[in-house]
């Protein structure tokens, strides 16, 4: 059972003009689409060709012989968490349970902003910016490259932010700041979070 490119939860215009169709056209036709294609190369005739995507990914973390398929498997799930974290219309502060647990967590909405965005531009080179949950309160993590707090016993990814410069550079050039404060202020699916948040309670 090879595995597919998910489809986007909105066309690739649709986070236009803070992320734009050429982005998309790359960043998921091209490169998700290549994290795909390589892990099926790097899984066929394996004991991984049948596995959930997750096992995949923790197994590969183990194992340091196994770097590409941690890579490639990796970046299949972060992208596609990463898709469902944006929507058109997002952004700005949330409503819901999420809204006071990062009262609760960090003080107020702009101290989350503040250290989400502090994250993704301390994570020197290609990595994301991720919330997390983990033991009932909320934490922030920049993990680089591939990584995902997926391997991470007891944390539950929430909501991440790509800072690849593939993620910007065609409608940023070099200016990740502007591209978080895009995802920050107009992108950020909060109804995403929210139900990763009531799932993982
Ligand atoms: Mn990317």
């Amino acid at each position: 059972m090879a595995f597919e490119l998910p489809p986007l939860p909105y066309s690739r215009d649709a986070l236009a003009p803070h992320i734009s169709e050429e982005t998309l056209n790359y960043h998921y036709g091209k490169h998700h689409q290549a994290y795909v294609n390589n892990l099926n190369k790097l899984i066929e005739g394996t004991d991984h060709e049948n596995a959930p995507l997750e096992q995949i990914i923790k197994d590969a973390a183990k194992d340091s012989s196994k770097a590409g398929l941690f890579n490639n498997s990796a970046q299949v799930w972060n992208h596609t968490f990463y898709w469902h974290s944006m929507k058109p219309g997002g952004g700005g502060k949330p409503t819901g349970a999420i809204a006071d647990k990062i009262d609760a967590d960090f003080g107020s909405y702009d101290e989350f902003a503040k250290q989400f965005k502090a994250a993704g531009g301390g994570q020197f080179g290609s990595g994301w910016a991720w919330l997390v949950l983990k033991g009932g309160k909320l934490e922030i993590r920049k993990t680089p490259n591939a990584e995902t707090p997926v391997t991470e016993d007891g944390a539950t990814p929430l909501l991440t932010m790509d800072v690849w410069e593939h993620a910007y550079y065609l409608d940023y050039q070099n200016s990740r700041p502007g591209y978080m404060d895009a995802f920050i202020d107009n992108l950020i699916n909060w109804d995403f979070v929210n139900q990763n948040l009531a799932d993982a309670s």
